[in-house]
């Protein structure tokens, strides 16, 4: 087993523009493969990285400022995890590298998001049947927030991401400015993820489930968890901090992983953000949850630590059991050992930033998240009973304001996001799943429970538990176009969990 905290936390490079069109910065980001070390004691790793740096750098951007991004493919023809070619867009007659980037949470235009068809091969010598055009744009009309980039292409997302193909993208704003939260050096993202290695240190990704069936090879598998985890492209990392107020931009960027993070000395996290923003008022907990793609935007202090080690711990249960604190219930570690370099003037107000909760709305939507068998006998996660290559069936209109009813059948979580908007949960609620499956009838058997104080605030992600309705309230806009909504477990996404939409004029 690999020793934990050897190796120092890596904070990923902010990327810089290499040049301006008509005053907007322009980037350019080549998709390279690269050897890097994740851990002291393990081999070097070929991984897949953005500008050939697994986690890929940072995007620090302001609010209404545009940017243009020029994501160039220069991966081998080859993919160096296996793919599943009965799985829809990955099909033998496909290229086998193929990628698309998606900024995740970013309210974009449909030709710059990173629709799932919209592939492009190496140097563009393939694209997939949306592709729209080659250098994307990003308005950054949104509030300061914590977006991330990733890959997003059809039929292999789980693969690509897991590869390294992910990267923090952080909007600024003045009003955020203005709270005074801790900067600098002392704001620091962490992006939280698991994998498995070959004793070799070659990525290890399943090639098939678990369970003996007569699947493909390589086939599919319903979930993925890794038994390391790695922050920001380390496996178990250190980082030294100071007695002092710390800003920590934590991302879970697993395949199929959540985390309930907590600290090992007891300290709380004093979350002032989630998914899209900032939240009204400072939220206090003592552990944090997070599913795959969910952010929090938390404040840890140190400052009564000085001399203290601190674990930042992962208790998520899976299946009823608690995670091994030796393996995956440890994340990282904090050493508080260095003096102060300067006093700690930040500050957390009291009110961070308004939010407005919506009630006006103009259509309901009820959609089912439920499985299905595929002709191998393996299980299809699927939204609404819909297929992937189903005719778009979600058109909401540009500019209205929609309530979804997700209805979760299956046994699991499923966290559901969707492009283009930021949304409220407005409640949960279970309903008689027997009656629902016998009659289609939904009988709710408890109250509708809000979310808690820390999900209240903008989301682009939602928890929908088993056995519950999750109601979200959704503003369409502002732009009309093809869009995708889907579950984040990446091995659920690839698999019929994702549909596109289309907010129509
Ligand atoms: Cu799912």
């Amino acid at each position: 087993m690999l020793k934990k905290f050897t190796d120092p936390l890596p904070i990923m490079k902010t990327i810089r523009p290499t040049s301006y069109i008509q005053n907007v910065p322009f980037y350019e980001v080549t998709m390279q493969e690269t050897i890097q070390k994740l851990h002291r004691d393990l081999p070097p790793t070929r991984v897949w990285g953005y500008n050939g740096q697994y986690p890929g750098p940072t995007f620090q951007v302001l609010r209404h400022q545009p940017i243009h991004v020029l994501w160039k493919n220069e991966l081998p023809d080859r993919h160096i995890l296996p793919i599943d070619t009965t799985v829809h867009g990955a099909e033998k007659n496909n290229p086998e590298v193929r990628t698309v980037v998606h900024l995740h949470g970013g309210v974009t235009p449909d030709t710059s998001d990173g629709y799932p068809e919209a592939w492009f091969t190496r140097d563009f010598q393939k694209t997939g049947p949306h592709f729209t055009n080659r250098l994307y744009t990003y308005p950054n009309h949104q509030p300061s927030t914590n977006l991330w980039y990733h890959d997003h292409a059809m039929g292999i997302t789980r693969l690509n991401i897991y590869a390294g193909l992910a990267g923090m993208y952080i909007i600024h704003d003045q009003e955020e400015a203005r709270l005074n939260l801790p900067n600098g050096v002392f704001d620091i993202p962490l992006i939280v993820q698991d994998r498995s290695f070959h004793v070799d240190g070659r990525l290890l990704y399943p090639s098939e489930p678990d369970k003996p069936l007569t699947a493909p090879r390589p086939s599919v598998v319903p979930e993925f968890f890794g038994d390391t985890i790695l922050v920001n492209g380390k496996v178990w990392p250190y980082f030294n901090v100071e007695p002092r107020r710390y800003r920590f931009r934590i991302l879970n960027g697993s395949n199929t992983r959540f985390y309930r993070f907590s600290l090992s000395n007891g300290a709380p996290f004093i979350q002032v953000g989630s998914d899209q923003g900032l939240l009204e008022i400072p939220i206090r907990v003592q552990s944090l949850i997070l599913a795959p793609a969910e952010r929090a935007d938390v404040i840890v202090d140190f400052s009564t630590c000085y001399g203290e080690s601190i674990v930042l711990r992962n208790e998520f249960e899976t299946q009823g059991e608690k995670p091994d604190p030796e393996t995956t219930g440890t994340v990282m570690q904090f050493r508080v050992v260095q003096s102060l370099t300067c006093p700690d003037d930040s500050s957390i107000p009291a009110h961070l930033a308004p939010v407005a909760k919506l009630t006006h709305y103009q259509q309901t939507r009820t959609l089912r998240l439920n499985m299905r068998k595929d002709s191998y006998d393996r299980s299809i996660h699927l939204l609404d009973d819909r297929l992937w290559s189903d005719p778009v069936s979600e058109t909401p209109r540009l500019g209205q304001t929609e309530i979804w009813n997700l209805i979760n059948e299956t046994q699991a979580t499923h966290p559901i996001h969707l492009h283009l908007v930021r949304f409220q949960i407005l409640d949960r609620q279970p309903f008689d799943r027997d009656l629902f499956e016998k009659e289609g009838r939904i009988v709710p058997t408890g109250p509708r429970v809000p979310p808690t104080l820390n999900e209240r605030g903008w989301k682009d992600t939602v928890r929908a538990n088993p056995g519950e309705i999750t109601r979200i309230i959704i503003p369409f806009g502002p732009y009309p176009g093809l869009f995708v909504w889907h579950c984040h477990i990446l091995e659920h996404e690839d698999y019929e969990m994702m549909r596109p939409y289309v907010v129509i004029r």
